[in-house]
This record gives structure tokens, sequence and C-alpha cells, in this order.
């Protein structure tokens, strides 16, 4: 039982009543008189943290009396959204604080809408670390992510003139959910230089001198489970200078700007997040950031594992330490640092126990994401860092060279120094050096990394190295928080909401699949999330979306691999197919809503472009009367994982259309089905896993094969390919100007031609059209439609994020669960 203990304390609405105006009245100093929804967010989400702090408090006494092992996430992004919602909802206050605030004069919906999204990430990769911060405290797992603090998170997206325009976003004006530790500080070293000298026993050793420092200060955010005790802790680091805000002999001496310079280069670190998905930027600040980040991290877990005194020897067996990407890398070359030059381990054994430590988990095979460091730059920015990772690769070379005598290329090929000019280094090569276990986050991923990427390493360490863990969604937020109602059915027919903690139950909405009366609340409820969705675009873009009409989505990051250019142009080729046919005809036609959302990198010209061509297509489409109701095309602006809580339940058909092979997984997919939403796609990513799960005939698939790529590629090369002619057709009416001037497509367009088509538009797109086609038809028996989306839903029970994490503690972190209540 002591899983099912929410560490809750307010058991009636008056209690939680008197907490908010408490709050409102005495730390906000405001009347409730003069309580607006902003003040009155204040108040709830101080009256609920006040909760959580106790439990969270009990679960820190907890885990440090108990001293089990414990995993470290790192993650330079965790895209937490907002989290009053979710933390009501956890700890099960939500409905005596709805009830509580009701009688106040205010509607919790409102109450909610009023908190700014916590956008410490891109895309996927941090919505992956948020999901899995929720499955471990959910399954009282001793974790904690560490990061960055950001002041300003992912830019806030603005459409001016159909052009993407980016907006900083400054998300910490009020945020109740972090907590300054003032004593939490760490001097973190740049610069300087590396000095020989000699240790007590007479040994050389290196010590590294000089340089910047720069404070590190610890913001903790707590992180609830659901249903349960936990409430783990998320780390966040800030940056400021060590010596003091200001110099004041600059100040003095009439130098202002100099006299904060240095705190203004010291807060520079964590300033802002780059606003790259899957894109490598290669900047200084960039890997100072990573340095500052992972060596205040380390600091701290060592300082923790110290309090023990327990040997060094014991490390690995009290500490897992997860790489999420390459970003974190250095951490494995700060530990090795930490342990011979300045706890003066023997090489050797210090090496052994850092393999043990750290597991590294890849999440892309795009050659422009794979993370690389010029060689003088880290010399510059860590000149003993950089040495040790010459003596990591020295080492490491001379046993693949013992391994294989014979292959002399081979030590090339998988050496950490790329010979080019300036030489650079392959963090993801010492990341797999460094890490005793290296995954992928899908099946076909997983495959495809030990096929190509990591191919030689699979040779030099045999393949138990490697492994996979498919990803996961929370279902707490991503079915529970964003779909209530869906929710709330599911649970009154399959016997409550266990299946909130153990999503295989869904199966049994199998035995309800042919209930009509059920069947008939499961329609309503999508109706009702479309009605919802169709009402904000209205409200924001002012075009009106028939809730009846097919609502077709593809949210996610603006990339040319995820093919949004492919979909607008199937759009285009529809408009135009609407265009040829008569009246009669069109009147047979199924009505769709086309919605796009997603943030293009600012640097990424051609993404940007393709969202200039969605909001063009909108504006020439929308207005067509010939067209009414039967094609609209909306572009969202600013999406988020907020407007991902109100967007994913509202879909009937998303759109998942990587070409094959590059995509390493996709979450939202997952998402899309767990919300009773079907998906087109293609062979790429957790799709394949999805279809094994919820079967062939649930799912709309289409295109190439990753195993086709290669060769599709170079008949492009060679100019063996013809445009498929409906794309020459589409291409055309972009090049005739019907979307305004076309030269602003030009880039677009010439990736199909000269740029040889790298990610398979022509290959793929007459399969997509066709398999639109098949999709329309599905769609005209609602019935049919019906039963495979509740068939689907009863499937998904694999994709839950307390899969991964159990998956990941028995495989790489060798960790337990934790009783909550052990030592209260
Ligand atoms: O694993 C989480 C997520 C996957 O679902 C996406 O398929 C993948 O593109 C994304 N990868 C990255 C890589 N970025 N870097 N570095 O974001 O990871």
């Amino acid at each position: 039982t002591w899983r099912r203990l929410a560490a809750s304390e307010f058991k009636e609405k008056e209690e939680f009543q008197k907490a908010v105006v408490r709050h409102v009245e005495t730390t906000l100093a405001r009347s409730m008189y003069n309580c607006d929804d902003a003040a009155a967010y204040a108040g709830t989400a101080l009256a609920l943290r006040d909760n959580l702090v106790i439990g969270w408090n009990k679960t820190q006494q907890n885990q440090t009396f108990q001293d089990p092992k414990r995993v470290y996430y790192l993650s330079l992004e965790f895209l937490m959204g907002r989290a009053l919602d979710n933390a009501m909802l956890n700890t099960q206050v939500k409905d005596v604080a709805r009830e509580g605030v009701s009688e106040l004069g205010f509607r919790i919906e409102d109450i909610i809408d009023q908190e700014h999204d916590a956008a410490l990430g891109n895309g996927g990769l941090g919505r992956l670390a948020a999901c899995f911060l929720d499955g471990l405290a959910t399954l009282n797992y001793p974790g904690w992510g560490y990061g960055l603090r950001y002041r300003y998170g992912i830019f806030k997206q603005e459409i001016i003139d159909g052009y993407q325009v980016e907006v900083p976003d400054y998300w910490l004006d009020f945020n109740p959910w972090e907590f300054p530790r003032h004593d939490v500080v760490v001097d973190i070293m740049f610069y300087g230089y590396v000095k020989k000298d000699t240790d007590e026993n007479g040994r050389t050793i290196n010590l590294w001198e000089g340089g910047e420092v720069v404070q590190a200060i610890a913001y903790d955010v707590p992180v609830p489970g659901y249903e349960t005790r936990t409430t783990n802790n998320l780390r966040l680091w800030s940056s400021k200078p060590a010596s003091g805000e200001f110099d004041f002999q600059k100040f003095n001496s009439g130098d202002y700007e100099g006299s904060i310079r240095d705190q203004q280069r010291a807060e520079t670190i964590s300033a802002v997040l780059y606003p790259n998905d899957n894109i490598d930027a290669g900047k200084e600040l960039r890997l100072k950031q990573q340095y500052f980040w992972v060596a205040a991290s380390l600091h701290d877990i060592i300082r923790r594992f110290k309090k023990s005194h327990r040997p060094w020897q014991e490390f690995p067996d009290q500490v897992a330490i997860q790489l999420n990407d390459t970003h974190p890398t250095l951490a494995i070359v700060e530990l090795q640092r930490i342990l011979v030059d300045v706890e003066h381990l023997a090489w050797d054994d210090a090496w052994g126990l850092v393999v043990r430590t750290f597991g590294y988990t890849n999440h892309t095979v795009l050659p422009e994401a794979l993370e690389k460091w010029s060689v003088p730059l880290v010399q510059h920015l860590l000149p003993r860092h950089l040495q040790i990772i010459y003596d990591i690769n020295l080492f490491f070379l001379q046993s693949v060279e013992r391994k294989f005598p014979q292959d002399r290329e081979m030590l090339s090929r998988v050496s950490i120094i790329e010979e080019s000019q300036p030489q650079v280094l392959r963090m993801a090569y010492l990341a797999i050096i460094g890490s005793h276990k290296v995954n992928g986050v899908a099946e076909l991923h997983s495959d495809l990394i030990k096929a190509t990427i990591f191919k030689d390493f699979v040779d030099i360490y045999g393949p138990d190295k490697f492994t996979n863990v498919t990803n996961g969604i929370t279902p707490r937020r991503w079915l529970h928080q964003a779909n209530p109602k869906l929710s709330d059915l599911i649970a009154s027919k399959i016997g409550g909401y266990d299946f909130l903690k153990n999503l295989s139950l869904l199966e049994g909405l199998r035995d309800f699949v042919d209930d009509k009366e059920f069947r008939r609340e499961w329609n309503e409820i999508k109706l009702s999330n479309k009605i919802k969705l169709a009402k904000y675009i209205r409200d924001t873009t002012s075009i009106s979306v028939n809730p009846h009409s097919l609502f077709d989505i593809q949210v996610k990051r603006i990339h040319e691999y995820k093919r949004q250019q492919m979909n607008i142009f199937g759009v285009i080729h529809r408009y135009l197919t609407l265009k040829d046919m008569t009246p009669a005809e069109r009147k047979k036609q199924v009505p769709r809503a086309s919605i796009f959302g997603g943030k293009a990198a600012p640097g990424y010209w051609m993404a940007k472009t393709v969202i200039r061509l969605i909001n063009a297509v909108g504006e020439v489409v929308n207005k067509d009367r010939d067209i009414g109701d039967l094609l609209k095309v909306i572009f969202i602006e600013d999406y988020n994982v907020s407007k991902a809580e109100l967007i994913v339940p509202a879909s009937d058909i998303s759109e998942h259309i990587s070409t094959a092979g590059t995509e390493a997984s996709g979450t939202s997919n997952m998402k899309f089905v767990l919300n009773g939403g079907l998906i087109i796609g293609t062979m790429d990513g957790a799709n394949i896993e999805i279809t094994r799960e919820i079967g062939e005939e649930n799912i709309f698939l289409l295109g190439n094969l990753a195993e086709d790529v290669e060769e599709l590629r170079h008949r492009h090369r060679y100019g063996q390919v013809e445009m498929d002619p409906k794309l020459r057709r589409v291409c055309d009416e972009i090049e005739k100007g019907t979307f305004g001037d076309p030269t602003i497509y030009g880039s677009l367009m010439s990736a199909l031609t000269t740029g040889c088509d790298y990610y398979l538009v022509s290959d793929d797109f007459s399969s997509y059209l066709a398999t639109q086609d098949l999709v329309d038809e599905a769609f005209r028996d609602k019935d049919e439609w019906a039963t495979k989306c509740i068939n689907s839903v009863a499937s998904m029970g694999f994709f839950s994020a307390d899969r991964c994490i159990n998956e990941y503690a028995d495989m790489i972190w060798n960790i337990e669960p934790l009783n909550p209540l052990a030592s209260s």
C-alpha cells in the first residue's frame, strides 16, 4: 500500500481555501477583493506547494537515511511544461482544489491557464527527460535530474506575415516551483593551465590552475510521483560570478561598464537554452554550459557519496549516471580527473569506476546532430580535460590495436579525435568508451546505430554493451491531465484509475469495444476535444474550423527530415484536386482541417521557409469560397507542452512521416494514439513498434523502408529519379506564384531537384497521397474508425514511461524502488 499513498494533506476544501487565502493575503499582500486570476494562481500554487514540500523533504530524508543506490539523469533539457495541474493530479487534490477555488469565485481551469510553461527544452529529448522524472518518482526510484536553470527557455514563436519571429521567453517572473539553495554553491573553473607537481608519495601529478572561476548555485524543483509519497528532486544550476556581484574598484574609477562585466560574463552561462533540435551549434558558450553543468552536478553527487564514508570502490554501487545524449559527456572526463588528480587513484582503477558509473543514451543518427568539439577550443577552455581525453583515447586505441592488429584503418575510424582541420573530438565515441551501456530509443534506431555509426564499436566491445530501451510517455500527463474526460471514461469501465500506474490494464477496454453506449461516450469526448481546439483556433486566428471535419495534425519541431514539406505539398495537391472537381463531386469529399505547429531553429532557413509556405497556403485556401469547410490549413503559433495538451486529444489523424531511418523514436506518435487518434506514418522510429502493438489494420503506413534509403539517395545523386508528376504539379503551382512570390520558396524547390531530394519526398509522395485517400475512406465509416481507435488505445500499455524506467533500472542502472515510508 505504500505505493498508493499520496502526499496530500488537504482532505477538505475549507483547508485548501484557507491556505489559498492566507497566501494571497500574506505572501502576495493582496486583498481577496482585489484578487485576479493571476493572484489566484499564485495563491493556489503556493498552497499546493506547502503540501508538496512536506512530502519532498520526507522523501529526501528517507533517501539520505536509507542510502540506496541512486540514479542521476543528466540532461541539458527538461521540458516540464506547467506544474500546477500535474502536481494537483499526482497528489490527488484536484477535486478539493476545484471546489475550494470555485467557492472563492474562480474556475480551476482559468487558474491553471495562468501558469507559464517551464520550457527548458527544444522537443522530444527534453520532454522525454520530463516524462522520465515523472516515472522515476511514481515508481519510487531514488533518482534526481540535473540540468541548467536557463533564464530564457526556448523562444516564443510569433508568426508575422507568415514568417516565424523569435521572441525571448523570460519565464522566471514568478516561479513558485523552484527553491534557491544559497548554501549549495560550487566553484567551477575554466581556462588556465596545467602544472606538474608531486603528491605525498612522490608521484607526479597534474594540477589544473588559474583561469576564470564561476559559481554554480542550485535551484531545486520538486517532482511529485503519482499516488505516492515519493517526491524526487530536479536540481538546476544557475551561474553567478565567484568574486561578488560587483567590481568596486572599477566602479569607483568611473568604469561602470567594466564594473559589471565579470558579473554579466558569469551570468551568461546559464542565460539561454540553445534553440537547436537535432543540430549541433558548436559554440564556445554551449561548451561552457556543458562543463559548468556537469562539473557542478558531479561535485554535488560526490559530496553526497562522501557523506557515507564508503571507499571509492563502492562508487558505482551507489551511483548511476545516465547521459541524455552526448551533451553531458564531459562528466566522464571530469570524474576521471577528480579520481586521478584530486583523489589520487591509479588511472586504471579510476577508469574502471568511471565506466561502471555511466550509461549513454543516443537519440539521433543524423550527422548534423552528432556533437563534435574543436580541439583548440577544448584546449583553451579545459586544458586538463583535453590531456585526459588524449590519454583515454590512447589507452583505448592500444586495446583496439591489440584486438585488431591487422586493421590499421580501424584506429583512425574509432579514434575520439577526428583528423580534420582543426581536429575535433567525437563526443559520441567518448561517451561509448566511458560508459558500460549504450542504448538507442526505439528498436529500429538501436539496430541502426549498431549497424552504422557505431558499427566498429560493436566489433570492439561485442553486442552486449549495446541495447535498446524504446521510449515511453507518462500517462499521467498525457492522458489523465490532457484528456480528463477520456481518462474518467476509461476508469469507469475498467475498474478505476490503476491503469495510470499499470498502463497494460488498458487491455480491459477490449471488452467494451462493441458496447454502444461506451462508443457513444467515446465519440462524444473526441468531439468535445475537437470543439475545444476549434474554439482556440478561432480565438487566436479567426479561422473557423468545422469540428466534424477530419482533424489532421502534425505538431513537432520543423525539420526537413520530419517532412512537414511533404505534408504541405500534399495539402496543395488536395486543394488543386478539389478545385478540379465539380460542386457535386466536392460534396462527396471528406472535409479536413490540416493543422500544423512547431518551431524552427532560428538559423534554419529551410525550416522557416516551410512555415512560410504553410501560412501562405492557409491564406489562399481558407478564404476560397469554392472550398469552404472541405479544407482548412492552420498553423498554431508557439507550439509548446501546454498547447500539446490541448491539441493531442483533438486529433483524428496525426502525421509522423519522417524519412525512414531518420526519426530515432518520436514520442508524440505515442501521445496521439493514447488519446484515441490514429496515425499516418512511415516505418520509422517507434512507429514500427506502435504498429506491432496495435496491429497493421489500425495504422496508415506509407513510404519506403530504411533499408532502401541509401540506394534511393544514390539514384537521386546520379539523376536517375523522375519527379513524381503530382509533386511536379504542386511545384509548378508554387512556382507560378499561387502562394505568393515564388522566389521565397526557391530553396525548398531546389532541395527537391539540385539538392538531390535528400529526404526522399519525391519517392514517398505518391504513397503518401494514396495513404491519405485511405484515411479519407476509413473516416467515412465512423463505426469502423471508432473500433480502430478503441483497439489502439487498448494496446498502448507498452509505451508507458514507467516501462522504460523499469528497463533502465534493471538493465543499466541496477537500482531498486525505495519504500517512501521506510524511515517515517
Ligand atoms: O529520444 C527522444 C527524442 C526522439 O523521440 C526523437 O526521435 C529524436 O529526434 C530526439 N533526438 C534529439 C537529438 N538531439 N540532440 N542532440 O533531440 O530524441
